[in-house]
């Protein structure tokens, strides 16, 4: 194929209530869509839709939305457009020269992905190698201002149907809240924590306490950079360790695998560089016997969709954080945003990622709109 045109739709989608982790509060989400048009072999003109999961500024991992938008301009469309056989797998090759970005190059792989599968009739889910129709469907809960409000949240989800709770945590906002919420729900509710990386191995006596509360997983407790400090945590703590910002590609999987740093993966694509990367590292743990699940980034129906593909591969054996569009959004940008039913949501079937956008929500939710001379 041959990239024709690329345009980036910014966007800010107001959030149904204020989403808190430990490194900050979210009352909108920004993001842009990347939208590609590609002409194949017979002279074909298709399009496909990529997400921007970068946050807007770089408090999660060094991306920011800015940034992202600006090294596709200035470095990553020029290296695309210049490909005459452009496709999604040599995606990556041919960037290769650009250090870091992942998140950058993942949603330009993206749009190249979806395109590409759309003109081939072919869905994601089949493509990646999904072995399920539907997926469990795990709910993300944002740090409350107090144990109570953290059960009472929580019961809403549950009443819900939702499959499994993650709770965020921070010092000041942990051993309480999880005590809490285990005493309103019992040992039975599957139940996790992340720490998006807000504690020190200095901490390790005081997160030894989450041991008493048969909790899943805890994730990236310390620092991105941090592999063998988690492998040394792993040592102290009983509840198993699960690494999200640390696993920045396939390599640091391998890295934190070998040196024991992590029993669980999440697994985000845009974290890694895209799906055909996530792929990689969900082949390369279950090789190793070591779990996967799909984590999420507060994704638009597009990247939702995708996720819900990819969790549906053999390896994906936790639930991931797919959760209904309307736990985040009140109004979805795609004409059939994803929906949770029975503890569950359906891997899309359609070409491509399966899903369509809706132009007119797309025109509202959009700030700025940018054509990418090629
Ligand atoms: O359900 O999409 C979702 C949100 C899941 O908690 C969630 N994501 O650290 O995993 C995380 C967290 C996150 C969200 C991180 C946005 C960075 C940005």
């Amino acid at each position: 194929m041959k990239l024709r045109a690329i345009r980036l739709h910014h966007l800010e989608m107001p959030l149904v209530a204020p989403f808190t982790t430990s490194f900050g509060t979210q009352t909108v989400k920004h993001c842009f869509l990347v939208e590609a048009q590609l002409e194949t072999a017979s002279g074909e003109l298709v399009t496909g839709w990529g997400e921007n999961v970068a946050l807007d500024r770089p408090i999660y991992s060094p991306e920011y939305l800015d940034g992202a938008a600006d090294v596709i301009e200035r470095w990553l469309a020029p290296l695309l457009a210049a490909v005459d056989d452009l496709t999604a797998e040599t995606v990556a090759h041919h960037l290769r020269r650009i250090v870091g970005h992942q998140m950058a190059k993942a949603s330009v792989e993206m749009a190249v992905l979806d395109a590409q599968l759309r003109a081939e009739g072919r869905s994601l889910a089949s493509y990646l190698g999904a072995v399920r129709t539907t997926v469990p469907s795990g709910v993300s809960v944002g740090i409350q201002d107090s144990g109570d409000e953290t059960v009472r949240v929580i019961g809403g989800y549950i009443e819900q149907g939702y499959a499994r709770i993650k709770l965020k945590i921070r010092p000041g906002a942990d051993v309480a809240h999880v005590a809490a919420v285990r005493r309103a729900f019992g040992d039975d509710l599957p139940f996790q924590v992340d720490a998006n990386a807000a504690y020190t191995l200095v901490d390790a006596a005081h997160l030894r306490q989450l041991d008493e509360f048969g909790l899943l997983l805890i994730e990236q407790p310390l620092g991105e950079a941090d592999i063998r400090q988690h492998a040394e945590l792993a040592r102290l703590l009983h509840t198993p360790i699960c690494l999200d910002e640390s696993v920045v590609s396939a390599e640091a999987a391998a890295d934190a695998i070998a040196l024991r740093a992590a029993a669980v993966i999440n697994i985000k694509p845009g974290r890694v560089g895209g799906y055909l990367e996530a792929r990689r590292i969900h082949d390369l743990a279950r090789a190793h016997g070591i779990a996967v699940w799909c984590g999420g980034m507060l994704e638009t129906g597009i990247g939702r969709a995708a996720n819900a593909a990819l969790a549906a591969l053999p390896g994906f054996t936790l639930p991931g954080d797919i959760s209904g569009s309307d736990r985040f959004y009140a109004e979805d940008i795609v004409t059939e945003p994803i929906r949770m039913h029975d503890g569950v949501v359906d891997v899309p079937t359609g070409a491509g990622f399966g899903v369509e956008i809706d132009p007119e929500r797309l025109e509202r939710f959009r700030t700025r709109l940018v054509e990418i001379a090629l």
